[in-house]
C-alpha cells in the first residue's frame, strides 16, 4: 500500500525528485571529497611547510565546502516542497473520498479514526517521504564511498569498518524491531483518545447534566494513559539508541586512533592520513545509522499507509447511476412503492413495505410513536440510504436512477437534529444556493419566524454561528435549518419534527406562513404533536415500520385506534399540564 499511494501521489513531484537526486549526488560527492583535501593538506602543505600549497589546497577545500552547502541546501529544499506537496495531496485525497461516503460508510470506520487518519496519519508518511527524500540518495553513496574513501587513505585499518559498521547495524535494527509494535500500537492509541475526546465535547451538556464529569474523566485518563504508556515504552528504548550509538562511535574513534598511532609512529602511515580515515568512518556510521532510521520509519509508515489506504478503497455504498435519467418534469411528485428498508448489520427491518403517494401542493404527515421508522422513512428519498426492496420515485423516477445534484436541487430536508455550520447566519442560509440575494434569505427567515430574533442578533446576518450552532436555542436552530430550506426554493420539503421545539403559537403561525410558500410544493411532515398535522391532506400512522392507516384528521378519528390513542394521550398530556 505503501508504494502504491507513494506511487500514485508523487508522480507530479518527479520534476522536484529529479533535482533532489542531481543536488544530492553533488552534496555526497563534495563531503567525500572534503577529508581527503584535509589530508592532503596536512600531510604535503603543513609536514613541508609549503604555504603556497596549504593556500591552494585551502581555497579549493572552501570552494568545495561551500558547493556542499548550497547543494545540501537546495537538495532539503526541494525534496521538502515535494513531500509536503506530496502530503497536501493525499489528505485532499482522504478529504474527498470521505466526503463522497454515505453515512453508513462513515459508520463502518467511525468519526474518530476517519479524522487521524486523515491528519495524523498522513503525516507519518508525508513525513517518511521527507526523510527518504532527504537521505535515500545520500545515504548510499555516503556509505558506499565512505569505505572505497577509507580504504584509499589506508587498507591495513580497513577491519576496524568491517567490524564497526556490524556492531551499529546489530544494534540499531535490534532497538528498531523492539520498537515497531510500539509504533504500531500508539497510531491505535491516537485513535482511541481521539475517540474518547471527541464524545466527550460534543456530549459536554449531558455530561454536566449528569455530572458524569469524574466518570468522564477517568475515561479519558484511561486512554490518556495508554498513549503516555505506549510512548514511555518507545522513549525507553530511544533513550537507549543514543548512547549506544555515541558509544559505538567513540569506541570506534579511539580504536581507529590507537592502531593508527601506532602505523604513525612506525612511519607506515602519515597523520594526515589518520585524520581523514576517522572522518570517514565516522561519516560511514553517520551514513548507516540514517539508513537504518529510515528502514525504521518504513514499517511506522507503512502501517498508516495501509489505513490510508482502506479509506482510499471503500467504494461508497451509494453510488451515482452510471446513466442517470431525466425526468420529463420536475414537478416534485413522490412515491414510495412497497419500500423495505434495514440498516445495515441489523436484522429486524425499520420499514416494511411502505407505499404512499404525495402530490405537488398535497402536505404528507406521517405520524407515530417514538422509534416507529420515520426518520428513516425520510433519509430515503435524498437517498441517504437506499432501500432494500421496493422503490423510492421522484417524479416517476426512482431516486438510484437520478443524479445526485438532481435530487438536492428538488428535494430540502429539514433534519430532526438541525445541524448548522460555524460561520455566519447567512453563511449557513446560502448553503444550498449560493447566489440567493438578501431579500431572499430575510424572506425565507420571516417564513419560519426567525426574522425577529436574527435582527436582534448583533450582526444580523452577518451574527456569528458556532460551529454545530451551539450559541443558538435548539428552537432558534431549528428554525434557521427551516429557513435554509426555504432558500433553496425545492420542490419537495421534508419536516423531521422540524415544529417540535416551537411553543404552539409559533408552530401556528409558521406552518401558515409556510402554507403560502409552499403552495406549489410537496410537503412532507413527520410531527408528533396532533395539532401540527391535523390539516394535512394525509396522515400516515406509521407504527413499527409499518403504515397501520391512512386518511385525513376526520377520518382518523374516526376508525383508528392507534391514532385515537396519539390524540387523547396528547389531550390527557395537555389538559395534566
Ligand atoms: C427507527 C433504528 C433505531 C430505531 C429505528 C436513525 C437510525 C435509526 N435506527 C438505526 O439503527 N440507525 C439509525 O441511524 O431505526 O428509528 P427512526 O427512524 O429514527 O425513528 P423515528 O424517527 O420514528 O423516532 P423519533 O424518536 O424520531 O420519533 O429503532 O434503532
Ligand atoms: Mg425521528
Amino acid at each position: 500500500m505503501l508504494v502504491t499511494l507513494i506511487r500514485r501521489y508523487s508522480k507530479p513531484y518527479f520534476p522536484y525528485v529529479a533535482a533532489v537526486v542531481v543536488f544530492q549526488l553533488a552534496s555526497t560527492i563534495a563531503a567525500l571529497y572534503l577529508p581527503s583535501l584535509n589530508a592532503r593538506i596536512i600531510d604535503e602543505g603543513v609536514s613541508r611547510g609549503d604555504t603556497d600549497y596549504i593556500w591552494r589546497t585551502g581555497g579549493l577545500m572552501l570552494g568545495v565546502a561551500l558547493i556542499q552547502v548550497a547543494t545540501a541546501i537546495a537538495g532539503v529544499y526541494f525534496g521538502s516542497k515535494a513531500a509536503m506537496a506530496f502530503g497536501r495531496d493525499l489528505r485532499r485525497g482522504v478529504f474527498r473520498k470521505v466526503s463522497s461516503f454515505s453515512a453508513r460508510d462513515v459508520n463502518v470506520f467511525g468519526a474518530p479514526t476517519l479524522i487521524t487518519r486523515g491528519t495524523n496519519d498522513v503525516q507519518q508518511v508525508q513525513m517518511l517521504m521527507l526523510m527518504g527524500l532527504n537521505f535515500m540518495v545520500a545515504t548510499p553513496i555516503m556509505c558506499i564511498g565512505g569505505i572505497f574513501m577509507a580504504l584509499r587513505e589506508d587498507l591495513n585499518l580497513s577491519w576496524l569498518v568491517w567490524v564497526s559498521v556490524p556492531v551499529l547495524v546489530a544494534v540499531v535494527g535490534y532497538l528498531v524491531v523492539r520498537l515497531m509494535p510500539l509504533f504500531r500500537s500508539m497510531q491505535v492509541k491516537i485513535d482511541r483518545l481521539n475517540g474518547v475526546l471527541r464524545e466527550q465535547i460534543i456530549g459536554i451538556r449531558v455530561v454536566r447534566a449528569f455530572v458524569r464529569e469524574p466518570h468522564e474523566a477517568e475515561r479519558f485518563g484511561a486512554a490518556n494513559k495508554e498513549l503516555t504508556d505506549v510512548s514511555l515504552k518507545i522513549g525507553a528504548l530511544f533513550v537507549l539508541m543514543f548512547p549506544a550509538i555515541g558509544m559505538i562511535l567513540h569506541v570506534a574513534t579511539a580504536a581507529v586512533l590507537w592502531f593508527g598511532g601506532q602505523r604513525v609512529d612506525a612511519g607506515d602511515m602519515q597523520v594526515g592520513a589518520l585524520t581523514a580515515f576517522l572522518q570517514y568512518l565516522l561519516q560511514i556510521l553517520m551514513a548507516v545509522m540514517m539508513g537504518t532510521f529510515m528502514a525504521m520509519m518504513i514499517p511506522r509508515a507503512s502501517v498508516c499507509a495501509d489505513r490510508i489506504g482502506e479509506v482510499l478503497d471503500v467504494e461508497p455504498s451509494i453510488r451515482e447511476p452510471l446513466t442517470p435519467v431525466a425526468p420529463a418534469q420536475k414537478a416534485g411528485r413522490v412515491e414510495f412503492r412497497n419500500v423495505s428498508f434495514a440498516y445495515p448489520g441489523a436484522e429486524v427491518p425499520v420499514l416494511s413495505d411502505i407505499s404512499f403517494t404525495a402530490e405537488p401542493g398535497q402536505t404528507v404527515a406521517i405520524i407515530g410513536s417514538t422509534g416507529a421508522g420515520k426518520t428513516s422513512l425520510l433519509a430515503l428519498l435524498p437517498r441517504l440510504y437506499d432501500t432494500a426492496s421496493g422503490e423510492v420515485l421522484l417524479d416517476g423516477v426512482p431516486v438510484s436512477n437520478l443524479e445526485r445534484g438532481d435530487i438536492t436541487q428538488r428535494v430540502a430536508m429539514v433534519p430532526q437534529r438541525p445541524y448548522l455550520f460555524s460561520g455566519t447566519v447567512e453563511h449557513n442560509l446560502r448553503f444550498g444556493k449560493p447566489e440567493a440575494m438578501d431579500e431572499e434569505l430575510w424572506e425565507a427567515l420571516t417564513v419560519a419566524q426567525a426574522a425577529d430574533f436574527v435582527r436582534e442578533m448583533n450582526g444580523g446576518l452577518a451574527s456569528r454561528i458556532a460551529q454545530g450552532g451551539t450559541n443558538v436555542s435548539g428552537g432558534q436552530r431549528q428554525r434557521l435549518c427551516i429557513a435554509r430550506a426555504l432558500v433553496t426554493e425545492p420542490k419537495v420539503f421534508l419536516f423531521d419534527d422540524s415544529f417540535s421545539a416551537l411553543d404552539v403559537a409559533t408552530d401556528a403561525r409558521l406552518r401558515r406562513a409556510l402554507k403560502a410558500k409552499t403552495a406549489d410544493a410537496t410537503v412532507i411532515i413527520v410531527g408528533q404533536r396532533v395539532s401540527t398535522i391535523a390539516d394535512a391532506d394525509q396522515i400516515l400512522v406509521l407504527d413499527k415500520g409499518r403504515i397501520v392507516d391512512r386518511g385525513t384528521h376526520e377520518e382518523l378519528l374516526e376508525r383508528s385506534g392507534t391514532y385515537q390513542e396519539i390524540v387523547e394521550s396528547q389531550l390527557t398530556a395537555e389538559a395534566v399540564a
